[in-house]
């Protein structure tokens, strides 16, 4: 009977655990083995004449990884890329190239309902969430959408936890510097999001490199379910402790 209980507890304790997929460290590094194994897009890096995919402009273009996972009710996002996400501007070829919009799409169309815009001031960045009526294309068409045209403001930069880092990351095999952006905020702040899985997008101006991810969140289960795993516990548990006095007085006997 022991050796059932433990079996039984310890099947409820595993079913507890698989339902919670672990927490994104929101420091600005965006480790792809670790926090973002599973949650991420990953880019093939710089190719000859620095192409990038649509376009061209080497490792300053390059768009490295973009994460989305959603758990214990809370979203995290991060983006690596070559292009400056501190300035969010680039220069070359005498022209000015600028960050986009961080993009979601959480009702499976191809409308992405939330923009979130993003700036850096001393290596801290701030975040702001709007819901989106529509959107600017980068040049490359194939990569939009890049910017927030029309958007109402939802939620200002006080709703969300963010890190930025910049320097030469083993992750990137192109050398060069990259730029990393990482933060959370809480499902419900996606009003629209009825269940199903939660898309991400990013890109530039010109829209010569681009990552699309989409997630399945894992959403905790609702309290009343830990209630009932918590009863059942605390059941077992007085169970055994009757079993054993009962044992107690029965040798006493
Ligand atoms: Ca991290
Ligand atoms: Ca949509
Ligand atoms: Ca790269």
């Amino acid at each position: 009977m022991k050796k059932y209980i433990i079996f039984i507890l310890a099947t409820m304790i595993s079913l507890a655990v698989a339902s919670s997929s672990s927490a994104v460290t929101v420091d600005g590094v965006f480790d792809e083995s670790g926090e973002w194994a599973g949650y991420h897009a990953a880019e093939d890096g710089v190719g000859s004449g620095g192409f990038v995919g649509p376009g061209w402009g080497g490792q300053d273009f390059d768009v490295e990884y973009l994460g989305l996972k959603v758990t214990g009710n809370t979203v995290y996002f991060g983006l690596q890329t070559g292009f400056n996400l501190g300035t969010g501007e680039v220069d070359w070829g005498g022209d000015t190239y600028y960050a986009g919009d961080i993009a979601i799409n959480v009702d499976g169309d191809d409308f992405f309902e939330y923009g979130i815009r993003f700036s850096v001031s001393g290596g801290v960045p701030s975040f702001e969430l709007y819901e989106v009526t529509s959107w600017i294309d980068p040049s490359y068409i194939a990569s939009t959408p890049y910017l927030m045209d029309s958007a109402t403001l939802l939620y200002d930069d006080t709703f969300f936890d963010g890190a930025y880092s910049e320097g030469v990351f083993a992750n990137n095999s192109d050398g060069g510097d990259s730029y990393v952006l990482e933060g959370s905020f809480d499902l419900s702040m996606l009003a629209l999001y009825l269940g199903g899985d939660i898309g991400i997008h990013w890109t530039m101006n010109c829209g010569n490199d681009v990552l699309d991810f989409e997630t399945t969140p894992v959403v905790t289960p609702e309290p009343s379910t830990y209630i009932l795993l918590g009863s059942a516990m605390a059941g077992l548990v007085a169970w055994r402790r009757r079993q054993k006095t009962k044992k107690r007085k029965d040798e006493q006997a």
